[in-house]
Protein backbone atom coordinates (compact mmCIF):
# COMPACT_ATOMS: atom_id res chain seq x y z
CA UNK A 1 0.00 0.00 0.00
CA UNK A 2 0.92 3.85 -0.52
CA UNK A 3 1.64 6.21 2.25
CA UNK A 4 -0.92 8.33 3.64
CA UNK A 5 -1.30 12.01 2.47
CA UNK A 6 -2.86 13.41 5.21
CA UNK A 7 -3.63 16.52 4.08
CA UNK A 8 -5.31 15.07 0.68
CA UNK A 9 -6.13 11.40 1.60
CA UNK A 10 -7.89 10.74 -1.89
CA UNK A 11 -5.15 12.40 -3.74
CA UNK A 12 -7.77 14.63 -5.34
CA UNK A 13 -4.30 17.21 -6.65
CA UNK A 14 -3.65 13.94 -9.02
CA UNK A 15 -7.18 13.56 -10.57
CA UNK A 16 -7.62 17.27 -12.05
CA UNK A 17 -6.61 17.71 -15.19
CA UNK A 18 -3.58 20.11 -15.80
CA UNK A 19 -5.90 23.39 -16.66
CA UNK A 20 -7.88 23.00 -13.66
CA UNK A 21 -5.23 22.77 -11.51
CA UNK A 22 -3.58 25.60 -13.58
CA UNK A 23 -6.70 27.48 -12.60
CA UNK A 24 -6.95 26.34 -8.93
CA UNK A 25 -3.00 27.49 -8.63
CA UNK A 26 -3.98 31.09 -10.22
CA UNK A 27 -6.47 31.74 -8.00
CA UNK A 28 -4.71 30.37 -4.60
CA UNK A 29 -2.51 32.85 -5.58
CA UNK A 30 -4.39 35.80 -6.02
CA UNK A 31 -6.59 34.78 -2.86
CA UNK A 32 -3.54 34.87 -0.71
CA UNK A 33 -1.54 37.86 -2.54
CA UNK A 34 -4.55 40.17 -2.93
CA UNK A 35 -7.93 38.92 -0.55
CA UNK A 36 -5.79 37.94 2.50
CA UNK A 37 -3.66 41.31 3.63
CA UNK A 38 -7.72 42.55 3.84
CA UNK A 39 -9.74 40.26 5.22
CA UNK A 40 -9.12 41.28 8.76
CA UNK A 41 -9.24 45.22 8.46
CA UNK A 42 -12.37 44.91 5.73
CA UNK A 43 -14.17 42.39 8.12
CA UNK A 44 -13.93 44.65 10.94
CA UNK A 45 -14.72 47.91 9.18
CA UNK A 46 -17.63 45.76 7.29
CA UNK A 47 -15.62 47.50 4.17
CA UNK A 48 -17.04 47.70 0.77
CA UNK A 49 -14.48 47.62 -1.90
CA UNK A 50 -16.01 47.86 -5.37
CA UNK A 51 -12.06 47.46 -6.77
CA UNK A 52 -11.71 44.21 -6.25
CA UNK A 53 -14.03 43.07 -8.93
CA UNK A 54 -11.84 44.30 -11.82
CA UNK A 55 -8.96 42.35 -9.98
CA UNK A 56 -11.03 39.68 -9.41
CA UNK A 57 -11.71 39.72 -13.52
CA UNK A 58 -8.42 40.31 -14.23
CA UNK A 59 -7.51 37.05 -12.71
CA UNK A 60 -9.99 35.20 -14.43
CA UNK A 61 -12.75 34.63 -11.39
CA UNK A 62 -15.50 35.84 -12.67
CA UNK A 63 -17.66 33.84 -15.34
CA UNK A 64 -14.85 31.57 -15.73
CA UNK A 65 -17.53 28.87 -17.37
CA UNK A 66 -18.63 31.21 -20.09
CA UNK A 67 -17.34 31.17 -23.24
CA UNK A 68 -14.28 33.22 -24.15
CA UNK A 69 -15.84 35.10 -27.38
CA UNK A 70 -18.00 36.92 -23.83
CA UNK A 71 -14.91 37.13 -21.41
CA UNK A 72 -15.28 34.39 -20.00
CA UNK A 73 -12.47 31.39 -19.88
CA UNK A 74 -14.68 28.65 -20.84
CA UNK A 75 -13.58 26.69 -17.89
CA UNK A 76 -15.00 23.55 -16.58
CA UNK A 77 -17.24 23.32 -13.56
CA UNK A 78 -14.72 21.49 -11.33
CA UNK A 79 -12.47 24.41 -12.29
CA UNK A 80 -15.18 26.84 -10.84
CA UNK A 81 -15.67 24.94 -7.37
CA UNK A 82 -11.69 24.81 -6.91
CA UNK A 83 -11.60 29.07 -7.37
CA UNK A 84 -14.66 28.98 -4.64
CA UNK A 85 -12.30 26.75 -2.62
CA UNK A 86 -9.48 29.01 -2.86
CA UNK A 87 -11.56 32.24 -2.64
CA UNK A 88 -13.50 30.60 0.76
CA UNK A 89 -10.08 29.90 2.54
CA UNK A 90 -9.69 33.61 2.90
CA UNK A 91 -13.53 34.78 3.43
CA UNK A 92 -17.30 33.69 2.48
CA UNK A 93 -17.71 37.51 1.73
CA UNK A 94 -15.08 37.65 -0.96
CA UNK A 95 -16.63 33.82 -2.75
CA UNK A 96 -19.93 35.50 -2.64
CA UNK A 97 -19.18 38.38 -4.62
CA UNK A 98 -17.51 35.96 -6.72
CA UNK A 99 -20.08 33.73 -6.83
CA UNK A 100 -23.27 35.85 -7.44
CA UNK A 101 -21.69 37.24 -10.14
CA UNK A 102 -20.36 34.24 -12.11
CA UNK A 103 -23.38 31.66 -11.32
CA UNK A 104 -26.42 34.36 -10.55
CA UNK A 105 -25.83 37.26 -13.26
CA UNK A 106 -23.33 36.70 -15.84
CA UNK A 107 -24.98 32.63 -15.73
CA UNK A 108 -28.74 33.73 -16.64
CA UNK A 109 -28.10 36.36 -19.20
CA UNK A 110 -25.69 33.93 -20.88
CA UNK A 111 -28.30 31.25 -20.56
CA UNK A 112 -31.67 33.16 -20.82
CA UNK A 113 -30.60 36.13 -22.53
CA UNK A 114 -31.48 37.24 -26.13
CA UNK A 115 -28.02 37.84 -27.95
CA UNK A 116 -27.83 41.39 -27.53
CA UNK A 117 -28.60 41.25 -23.89
CA UNK A 118 -24.77 38.44 -24.33
CA UNK A 119 -22.90 41.11 -26.07
CA UNK A 120 -24.28 44.54 -23.70
CA UNK A 121 -23.60 43.12 -20.29
CA UNK A 122 -20.88 39.95 -20.32
CA UNK A 123 -18.02 41.14 -21.33
CA UNK A 124 -18.08 44.20 -18.42
CA UNK A 125 -19.61 41.32 -16.10
CA UNK A 126 -16.91 39.25 -16.43
CA UNK A 127 -13.92 41.53 -16.18
CA UNK A 128 -15.76 43.31 -13.46
CA UNK A 129 -15.79 46.54 -15.22
CA UNK A 130 -19.66 46.10 -14.12
CA UNK A 131 -20.86 44.32 -11.22
CA UNK A 132 -23.79 42.67 -10.84
CA UNK A 133 -26.88 41.42 -8.33
CA UNK A 134 -29.60 38.95 -7.99
CA UNK A 135 -33.10 39.61 -6.61
CA UNK A 136 -34.87 36.70 -5.60
CA UNK A 137 -35.55 36.74 -1.89
CA UNK A 138 -38.48 39.24 -0.80
CA UNK A 139 -38.93 40.38 3.32
CA UNK A 140 -42.13 37.80 3.03
CA UNK A 141 -40.84 35.31 1.01
CA UNK A 142 -37.43 33.89 1.61
CA UNK A 143 -37.40 29.85 1.59
CA UNK A 144 -40.76 30.03 -0.48
CA UNK A 145 -39.77 32.38 -3.79
CA UNK A 146 -42.97 31.20 -5.23
CA UNK A 147 -44.80 33.93 -2.58
CA UNK A 148 -43.25 37.05 -4.29
CA UNK A 149 -45.03 39.80 -4.60
CA UNK A 150 -42.78 41.90 -6.71
CA UNK A 151 -45.19 42.40 -9.92
CA UNK A 152 -44.26 43.65 -13.95
CA UNK A 153 -47.27 44.92 -15.58
CA UNK A 154 -47.15 45.73 -19.32
CA UNK A 155 -46.66 49.34 -20.63
CA UNK A 156 -46.76 50.11 -24.17
CA UNK A 157 -43.14 50.31 -24.48
CA UNK A 158 -42.44 47.62 -21.54
CA UNK A 159 -42.83 46.80 -18.38
CA UNK A 160 -42.94 48.51 -14.81
CA UNK A 161 -41.62 46.84 -11.96
CA UNK A 162 -43.29 47.12 -8.59
CA UNK A 163 -41.87 45.19 -5.54
CA UNK A 164 -38.56 44.84 -3.20
CA UNK A 165 -36.00 42.42 -2.11
CA UNK A 166 -34.52 41.54 0.76
CA UNK A 167 -31.16 40.37 1.62
CA UNK A 168 -29.35 40.91 -1.77
CA UNK A 169 -25.56 40.19 -2.14
CA UNK A 170 -24.01 43.23 -3.99
CA UNK A 171 -26.93 45.41 -4.07
CA UNK A 172 -25.95 48.49 -2.56
CA UNK A 173 -22.33 48.83 -5.32
CA UNK A 174 -24.59 46.87 -8.18
CA UNK A 175 -24.62 48.11 -11.55
CA UNK A 176 -26.54 45.39 -13.01
CA UNK A 177 -29.29 44.30 -11.02
CA UNK A 178 -31.00 40.55 -12.47
CA UNK A 179 -34.57 40.40 -10.55
CA UNK A 180 -37.12 38.09 -10.61
CA UNK A 181 -41.13 39.22 -10.63
CA UNK A 182 -44.64 38.07 -11.51
CA UNK A 183 -45.25 39.00 -14.81
CA UNK A 184 -49.25 39.99 -15.10
CA UNK A 185 -48.59 39.38 -19.33
CA UNK A 186 -47.20 36.13 -18.93
CA UNK A 187 -50.43 35.03 -17.10
CA UNK A 188 -48.29 35.51 -13.27
CA UNK A 189 -45.30 33.21 -14.60
CA UNK A 190 -42.33 34.38 -12.86
CA UNK A 191 -39.94 35.57 -15.58
CA UNK A 192 -36.27 37.56 -15.11
CA UNK A 193 -35.40 41.36 -15.47
CA UNK A 194 -32.37 42.82 -16.21
CA UNK A 195 -32.79 46.43 -15.08
CA UNK A 196 -29.85 48.84 -14.22
CA UNK A 197 -28.38 51.34 -11.87
CA UNK A 198 -30.10 55.20 -12.31
CA UNK A 199 -33.51 53.93 -13.59
CA UNK A 200 -35.62 56.13 -12.14
CA UNK A 201 -37.34 54.38 -8.62
CA UNK A 202 -34.56 51.93 -8.56
CA UNK A 203 -32.70 52.36 -5.45
CA UNK A 204 -30.49 49.65 -3.34
CA UNK A 205 -30.19 50.36 0.16
CA UNK A 206 -27.53 48.82 1.90
CA UNK A 207 -28.47 46.73 5.45
CA UNK A 208 -26.49 47.18 8.38
CA UNK A 209 -26.09 45.46 11.38
CA UNK A 210 -24.76 42.38 10.01
CA UNK A 211 -22.67 39.96 12.33
CA UNK A 212 -21.66 37.89 9.51
CA UNK A 213 -20.53 38.13 5.79
CA UNK A 214 -19.11 41.55 6.55
CA UNK A 215 -16.66 41.89 3.74
CA UNK A 216 -19.68 41.24 1.47
CA UNK A 217 -22.38 44.09 0.95
CA UNK A 218 -25.75 43.57 1.52
CA UNK A 219 -29.02 45.38 0.56
CA UNK A 220 -32.42 45.53 -0.54
CA UNK A 221 -33.64 46.59 -4.19
CA UNK A 222 -36.64 48.61 -4.17
CA UNK A 223 -38.10 48.82 -7.46
CA UNK A 224 -41.04 52.16 -7.10
CA UNK A 225 -42.84 51.64 -10.64
CA UNK A 226 -39.16 51.21 -12.47
CA UNK A 227 -40.15 51.01 -16.61
CA UNK A 228 -37.97 49.35 -18.35
CA UNK A 229 -38.25 48.30 -22.38
CA UNK A 230 -38.70 44.91 -23.98
CA UNK A 231 -35.18 44.66 -23.95
CA UNK A 232 -34.54 43.97 -20.66
CA UNK A 233 -36.87 40.81 -20.32
CA UNK A 234 -35.32 37.24 -20.07
CA UNK A 235 -36.55 36.13 -23.22
CA UNK A 236 -35.78 32.28 -22.76
CA UNK A 237 -36.78 31.08 -19.50
CA UNK A 238 -40.23 31.54 -17.17
CA UNK A 239 -41.11 29.81 -14.08
CA UNK A 240 -38.95 29.40 -10.95
CA UNK A 241 -36.79 26.70 -13.15
CA UNK A 242 -35.17 30.04 -14.11
CA UNK A 243 -33.84 31.46 -10.78
CA UNK A 244 -33.60 27.69 -9.98
CA UNK A 245 -30.86 26.89 -12.75
CA UNK A 246 -28.78 29.89 -11.39
CA UNK A 247 -29.22 28.55 -7.56
CA UNK A 248 -28.04 25.06 -9.17
CA UNK A 249 -24.72 26.68 -9.94
CA UNK A 250 -24.51 28.94 -7.37
CA UNK A 251 -25.49 25.66 -4.40
CA UNK A 252 -22.70 23.65 -6.32
CA UNK A 253 -19.87 26.27 -5.80
CA UNK A 254 -20.54 26.62 -2.51
CA UNK A 255 -20.27 22.80 -1.54
CA UNK A 256 -16.55 23.37 -2.82
CA UNK A 257 -16.64 26.80 -1.42
CA UNK A 258 -17.00 26.16 2.10
CA UNK A 259 -14.29 23.12 2.23
CA UNK A 260 -11.82 25.96 1.63
CA UNK A 261 -12.95 27.42 4.58
CA UNK A 262 -13.18 24.75 6.61
CA UNK A 263 -9.51 23.80 5.71
CA UNK A 264 -8.11 26.97 6.98
CA UNK A 265 -9.67 26.41 10.17
CA UNK A 266 -8.66 22.37 10.42
CA UNK A 267 -5.23 23.40 9.59
CA UNK A 268 -4.95 26.44 12.09
CA UNK A 269 -6.15 24.12 14.43
CA UNK A 270 -3.95 21.48 14.04
CA UNK A 271 -1.09 24.11 13.97
CA UNK A 272 -2.39 25.79 17.12
CA UNK A 273 -2.37 22.42 18.98
CA UNK A 274 1.41 21.67 18.17
CA UNK A 275 2.51 25.28 19.11
CA UNK A 276 0.57 25.44 22.56
CA UNK A 277 1.32 23.50 25.74
CA UNK A 278 -0.82 22.79 28.86
CA UNK A 279 -0.11 20.26 31.22
CA UNK A 280 3.51 19.81 30.19
CA UNK A 281 2.51 18.71 26.33
CA UNK A 282 1.25 20.20 23.64
CA UNK A 283 -2.55 20.22 23.36
CA UNK A 284 -2.22 18.03 19.75
CA UNK A 285 -0.87 15.38 22.25
CA UNK A 286 -4.44 14.77 23.84
CA UNK A 287 -6.77 12.06 22.91
CA UNK A 288 -9.46 14.85 22.43
CA UNK A 289 -7.55 16.97 19.99
CA UNK A 290 -6.36 14.36 17.54
CA UNK A 291 -10.09 12.96 17.69
CA UNK A 292 -11.42 16.64 16.64
CA UNK A 293 -8.75 16.81 14.07
CA UNK A 294 -9.48 13.50 12.45
CA UNK A 295 -12.94 13.92 12.47
CA UNK A 296 -12.00 17.46 10.35
CA UNK A 297 -9.86 15.38 8.25
CA UNK A 298 -12.70 12.77 7.54
CA UNK A 299 -15.34 15.10 6.60
CA UNK A 300 -13.41 17.59 4.82
CA UNK A 301 -11.56 14.79 2.63
CA UNK A 302 -15.17 13.21 1.98
CA UNK A 303 -16.61 16.63 1.24
CA UNK A 304 -14.00 17.78 -1.21
CA UNK A 305 -14.10 13.98 -3.11
CA UNK A 306 -17.69 14.09 -3.42
CA UNK A 307 -17.41 18.05 -4.65
CA UNK A 308 -15.18 16.96 -7.01
CA UNK A 309 -17.69 13.83 -8.16
CA UNK A 310 -20.66 16.51 -8.03
CA UNK A 311 -18.00 18.91 -10.62
CA UNK A 312 -17.59 16.17 -13.07
CA UNK A 313 -21.32 15.16 -13.30
CA UNK A 314 -22.07 19.12 -13.84
CA UNK A 315 -19.58 18.44 -16.50
CA UNK A 316 -21.28 15.89 -18.30
CA UNK A 317 -24.78 16.78 -17.69
CA UNK A 318 -25.55 13.94 -15.28
CA UNK A 319 -26.06 16.21 -12.38
CA UNK A 320 -29.46 16.45 -10.74
CA UNK A 321 -30.74 19.23 -8.60
CA UNK A 322 -31.11 16.91 -5.57
CA UNK A 323 -27.89 16.12 -5.37
CA UNK A 324 -26.25 19.36 -5.41
CA UNK A 325 -28.86 19.88 -2.53
CA UNK A 326 -27.48 17.02 -0.56
CA UNK A 327 -24.22 18.38 -1.52
CA UNK A 328 -24.37 22.11 -0.77
CA UNK A 329 -26.55 20.99 2.55
CA UNK A 330 -23.92 18.60 3.69
CA UNK A 331 -20.79 20.20 3.04
CA UNK A 332 -22.10 23.48 4.54
CA UNK A 333 -23.57 22.10 7.79
CA UNK A 334 -20.22 20.25 8.52
CA UNK A 335 -18.06 23.03 7.42
CA UNK A 336 -19.65 25.10 10.01
CA UNK A 337 -19.30 21.80 12.45
CA UNK A 338 -15.84 22.11 12.01
CA UNK A 339 -15.38 25.85 12.39
CA UNK A 340 -16.97 25.47 15.65
CA UNK A 341 -14.93 23.15 16.81
CA UNK A 342 -11.85 24.49 15.54
CA UNK A 343 -12.52 28.01 17.66
CA UNK A 344 -13.21 26.00 20.65
CA UNK A 345 -10.05 24.37 20.42
CA UNK A 346 -8.50 27.59 20.01
CA UNK A 347 -9.30 28.53 23.20
CA UNK A 348 -9.77 32.37 23.96
CA UNK A 349 -7.67 32.96 20.93
CA UNK A 350 -10.58 31.60 18.99
CA UNK A 351 -12.82 35.10 19.61
CA UNK A 352 -9.72 37.05 18.51
CA UNK A 353 -9.83 38.50 14.93
CA UNK A 354 -5.87 37.38 14.46
CA UNK A 355 -6.19 34.25 14.86
CA UNK A 356 -9.55 34.16 11.55
CA UNK A 357 -12.02 31.23 13.08
CA UNK A 358 -14.17 32.94 14.83
CA UNK A 359 -14.50 34.96 11.44
CA UNK A 360 -15.18 32.20 9.04
CA UNK A 361 -17.76 30.26 11.76
CA UNK A 362 -19.98 33.46 11.60
CA UNK A 363 -19.78 33.63 7.80
CA UNK A 364 -20.89 29.82 7.49
CA UNK A 365 -23.87 30.53 10.13
CA UNK A 366 -25.11 32.94 6.93
CA UNK A 367 -23.40 30.34 4.08
CA UNK A 368 -25.91 27.82 5.55
CA UNK A 369 -29.06 29.55 5.33
CA UNK A 370 -28.32 31.40 1.99
CA UNK A 371 -29.01 29.29 -1.19
CA UNK A 372 -31.81 27.26 0.70
CA UNK A 373 -31.61 26.82 4.23
CA UNK A 374 -29.81 22.86 5.57
CA UNK A 375 -33.27 22.42 6.23
CA UNK A 376 -34.92 23.47 2.85
CA UNK A 377 -32.69 20.93 1.15
CA UNK A 378 -33.37 18.00 3.98
CA UNK A 379 -37.11 18.58 2.53
CA UNK A 380 -35.61 18.67 -1.35
CA UNK A 381 -34.14 15.12 -0.26
CA UNK A 382 -36.96 14.02 1.33
CA UNK A 383 -39.35 14.56 -1.38
CA UNK A 384 -37.18 12.81 -3.61
CA UNK A 385 -37.48 9.91 -1.41
CA UNK A 386 -40.79 9.54 -0.43
CA UNK A 387 -42.40 11.26 -3.03
CA UNK A 388 -44.56 13.58 -0.09
CA UNK A 389 -44.29 17.21 -0.02
CA UNK A 390 -43.88 18.32 3.35
CA UNK A 391 -43.28 21.74 2.54
CA UNK A 392 -46.86 22.81 2.90
P1 LIG B 1 -41.27 23.32 -6.92
O1 LIG B 1 -42.73 22.99 -7.12
O2 LIG B 1 -40.40 22.34 -6.29
O3 LIG B 1 -40.66 23.78 -8.33
C1 LIG B 1 -41.23 24.84 -9.09
C2 LIG B 1 -40.63 24.80 -10.48
O4 LIG B 1 -39.22 25.01 -10.39
C3 LIG B 1 -38.52 23.85 -10.87
N1 LIG B 1 -37.38 23.62 -10.00
C4 LIG B 1 -36.11 23.58 -10.43
N2 LIG B 1 -35.59 23.71 -11.65
C5 LIG B 1 -34.26 23.63 -11.77
N3 LIG B 1 -33.45 23.43 -10.71
C6 LIG B 1 -33.94 23.30 -9.45
N4 LIG B 1 -33.12 23.15 -8.41
C7 LIG B 1 -35.33 23.37 -9.27
N5 LIG B 1 -36.15 23.30 -8.19
C8 LIG B 1 -37.41 23.44 -8.65
C9 LIG B 1 -39.52 22.72 -10.79
O5 LIG B 1 -39.21 21.70 -11.69
C10 LIG B 1 -40.80 23.43 -11.16
O6 LIG B 1 -40.79 23.64 -12.55
P2 LIG B 1 -42.18 23.65 -13.37
O7 LIG B 1 -41.73 23.82 -14.79
O8 LIG B 1 -42.83 22.31 -13.09
O9 LIG B 1 -42.96 24.80 -12.84
O10 LIG B 1 -41.24 24.69 -6.13
P3 LIG B 1 -41.69 25.05 -4.69
O11 LIG B 1 -42.35 26.38 -4.77
O12 LIG B 1 -42.43 23.91 -4.04
O13 LIG B 1 -40.24 25.24 -4.04
C11 LIG B 1 -39.85 24.61 -2.93
C12 LIG B 1 -38.34 24.77 -2.62
C13 LIG B 1 -38.19 24.82 -1.13
C14 LIG B 1 -37.61 23.60 -3.19
C15 LIG B 1 -37.68 26.01 -3.23
O14 LIG B 1 -38.50 27.07 -3.26
C16 LIG B 1 -36.33 26.36 -2.63
O15 LIG B 1 -35.29 25.83 -3.01
N6 LIG B 1 -36.27 27.35 -1.69
C17 LIG B 1 -35.02 27.95 -1.24
C18 LIG B 1 -34.92 29.35 -1.77
C19 LIG B 1 -33.53 29.72 -2.11
O16 LIG B 1 -32.61 28.92 -2.28
N7 LIG B 1 -33.29 31.02 -2.25
C20 LIG B 1 -31.99 31.50 -2.62
C21 LIG B 1 -32.01 32.99 -2.92
S1 LIG B 1 -30.53 33.52 -3.75
C22 LIG B 1 -29.34 33.53 -2.58
O17 LIG B 1 -29.50 33.14 -1.48
C23 LIG B 1 -28.05 34.05 -3.02
S2 LIG B 1 -26.86 34.17 -1.79
C24 LIG B 1 -25.49 34.02 -2.76
C25 LIG B 1 -24.24 34.55 -2.24
O18 LIG B 1 -24.17 35.66 -1.66
O19 LIG B 1 -23.23 33.82 -2.45
P1 LIG C 1 -37.21 31.75 6.15
O1 LIG C 1 -37.61 31.17 4.84
O2 LIG C 1 -38.19 32.61 6.85
O3 LIG C 1 -36.78 30.55 7.11
C1 LIG C 1 -36.61 30.71 8.54
C2 LIG C 1 -36.42 29.32 9.15
O4 LIG C 1 -37.58 28.52 8.88
C3 LIG C 1 -35.23 28.54 8.57
O5 LIG C 1 -34.63 27.78 9.58
C4 LIG C 1 -35.89 27.60 7.56
O6 LIG C 1 -35.12 26.41 7.35
C5 LIG C 1 -37.21 27.30 8.25
N1 LIG C 1 -38.25 26.90 7.31
C6 LIG C 1 -38.75 27.61 6.25
N2 LIG C 1 -39.71 26.91 5.63
C7 LIG C 1 -39.82 25.73 6.28
C8 LIG C 1 -40.63 24.57 6.12
N3 LIG C 1 -41.55 24.48 5.14
N4 LIG C 1 -40.48 23.55 6.98
C9 LIG C 1 -39.56 23.62 7.99
N5 LIG C 1 -38.77 24.69 8.20
C10 LIG C 1 -38.90 25.72 7.35
N6 LIG C 1 -31.27 36.17 -1.62
C11 LIG C 1 -31.25 36.58 -2.91
O7 LIG C 1 -32.24 36.47 -3.63
N7 LIG C 1 -30.10 37.10 -3.46
C12 LIG C 1 -28.97 37.26 -2.74
O8 LIG C 1 -27.94 37.72 -3.27
C13 LIG C 1 -28.97 36.88 -1.37
N8 LIG C 1 -27.87 37.09 -0.59
C14 LIG C 1 -27.96 36.89 0.77
C15 LIG C 1 -26.92 37.32 1.59
C16 LIG C 1 -27.03 37.19 2.97
C17 LIG C 1 -25.94 37.73 3.86
C18 LIG C 1 -28.16 36.56 3.54
C19 LIG C 1 -28.28 36.39 5.02
C20 LIG C 1 -29.17 36.11 2.72
C21 LIG C 1 -29.11 36.29 1.33
N9 LIG C 1 -30.17 35.95 0.50
C22 LIG C 1 -30.16 36.32 -0.83
C23 LIG C 1 -31.43 35.45 1.06
C24 LIG C 1 -31.38 33.96 1.45
O9 LIG C 1 -31.44 33.15 0.32
C25 LIG C 1 -32.55 33.70 2.40
O10 LIG C 1 -32.19 34.30 3.64
C26 LIG C 1 -32.82 32.21 2.60
O11 LIG C 1 -33.30 31.64 1.40
C27 LIG C 1 -33.80 31.93 3.74
O12 LIG C 1 -34.92 32.74 3.64
P2 LIG C 1 -35.43 33.60 4.92
O13 LIG C 1 -34.26 34.36 5.44
O14 LIG C 1 -36.63 34.37 4.50
O15 LIG C 1 -35.82 32.54 6.01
Amino acid sequence: LADFNWPDPFLLDTQLTEDDRMLRDAAAQFAQNELQPLIIDAYREATVNPGLFPKMGEAGLLGATIPEEYGGLGASYTAYGLIAREVERVDSGYRSMMSVQSSLVIYPIHAYGSEAQRQKFLPGLCSGALIGCFGLTEPDAGSDPAGMKTRAEKTATGYKLTGSKMWISNAPIADVFVVWAKSEEHGGKIRGFILEKGMSGLSAPKIGGKLSLRASVTGEIVMDGVEVGEDALLPNVEGLKGPFGCLNRARYGIAWGVMGAAEFCWHAALQYGLDRKQFNKPLAQTQLFQKKLADMQTEISLGLQSAFRLGQMMDDGTASPELISLMKRNNCGKALDIARVSRDMHGGNGIAEGFQIMRHAANLETVNTYEGTHDVHALILGRAQTGLQAFF
